[in-house]
């Protein structure tokens, strides 16, 4: 497939409320879309880079700047597909979400090319996803528990209360007393504790959690395996797994027992797929996480989510927990908290061009 440009598209995001998390608050989503253009036709993904670099050291403007200077111009000049941009792009260290977005722009073209899916591509099983919704930190319980009764009577199966510091087992015992313990709950911290912590953490073992995200420091792998030793919640690790390597690491470390699968931060879908497959033959569930992603990023989730070993409910929830209007036509819940996968080629989904326009803040065009 020749690629005959790129455009790197920034886009503004309001989100409907704001999501506070023990790194920031996010108000609005600075998006910046991905489109390769090819001579059979175009290709489109997301990157899920914030705007500023405290999830991960990644941060838009330079997720931007990498692509531009470094990553497009990679590219073999006499034909790509998405298996040989993982390649080309290998050599460059880090960078994960700005590779990932140039590979799934790459695979996107490649499939809508093919007529296949990426639920198809990726192997996915199932044809519907269950679905979970991450609550953000709040400023009171009252107003917490208004927030997670709203999602429940949506449907979300499952929720993730964030917690940091002072905001932790008083939440999380909130919940449970008001909504009962066969909701299906788990924490996600952020990196926000240290391993003085796990006396205090190991109180969250008495509420029956599904599993705590990334409690510890994103490079704190072997500290993470000696706090698992203390709780009897699963550690999850987010944060922490940047590849398959990283999760080989951490399973044979006894870091984590579960992993949130953030394609973004893995450098792509294809490396989110083989994390699946390591992490399958170790029994390891894993599930898919999310990066506030319009619907454009949401697609290719839901396909990913629809792999066999995913088998916790994901972050993947609907549009209308993020947007008034969402960049493409809006995933909805079912009554019973799923998302139908998409089965169109490719992402199966496009930016709808009034909403695009609308959104669309600057418009840079690479051209190959
Ligand atoms: O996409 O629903 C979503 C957000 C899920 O909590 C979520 N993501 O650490 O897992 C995580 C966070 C990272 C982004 S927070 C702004
Ligand atoms: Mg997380």
């Amino acid at each position: 497939m020749k690629i005959s440009g790129i455009e790197l598209r920034r886009v503004r995001m309001p989100l409907v409320a704001p999501f506070r998390t023990s790194f920031g608050t996010e108000t609005a989503r600075d998006v910046l879309l991905v489109r390769v253009v090819t001579e059979d036709g175009e290709g489109w993904a997301e990157c899920a880079a914030m705007s500023e670099p405290r999830y991960c050291s990644e941060y838009v403007d330079g997720a931007q700047d990498v692509l531009r200077r470094f990553l497009i111009p990679a590219l073999p000049e006499d034909g790509v597909d998405a298996e040989t941009v993982g390649r080309v792009l290998h050599p460059f260290t880090g960078h994960q979400m700005a590779k990932s977005a140039l590979e799934t722009a790459v695979l996107d073209a490649q499939l809508r090319s093919t007529g296949q899916s990426f639920a198809a591509h990726l192997g996915a099983s199932r044809d519907r996803v269950p679905c979970g919704v991450s609550v953000g930190i709040m400023d009171s319980l009252p107003e917490l528990l208004d927030a997670v009764e709203g999602y429940v009577e949506e449907g979300y199966v499952r929720i993730k209360l964030k917690i940091e510091p002072g905001w932790d087992v008083a939440p999380v015992r909130a919940v449970r007393e008001r909504f009962g313990d066969d909701l299906l709950l788990q924490v996600d911290a952020n990196a926000a504790y240290t391993l003085v912590d796990a006396q205090h953490l190991a109180e969250l073992d008495a509420f029956g959690l599904l599993l705590i995200e990334q409690p510890l420091a994103n490079d704190d792998m072997v500290q993470h395996a000696q706090l698992a030793k203390r709780l009897r919640t699963p550690v999850c690790l987010d944060e922490s797994i940047e590849s398959a390597a990283d999760a080989a690491a951490a399973i044979s470390l006894g870091a984590c027992s579960i992993i949130n699968v953030k394609p973004a931060r893995v450098g792509g879908y294809l490396e989110a797929r083989r994390i699946h497959d390591l992490a399958r033959a170790h029994g390891i569930p894993v599930w898919c996480g999310g990066m506030l992603e319009t619907g454009i990023g949401r697609a290719a989730n839901v396909a990913l989510a629809a792999l066999p070993g995913f088998t916790l409910p994901g972050d993947t929830s609907g549009s209308g927990r993020y947007f008034a209007t969402d960049l493409t036509e809006p995933f909805v819940l079912d009554a019973d908290g799923h998302l139908d996968v998409p089965t169109g080629p490719g992402l199966g989904v496009e930016p709808l061009k009034d909403v695009l326009d609308e959104v669309t803040v600057s418009n840079e065009w690479i051209t190959r």
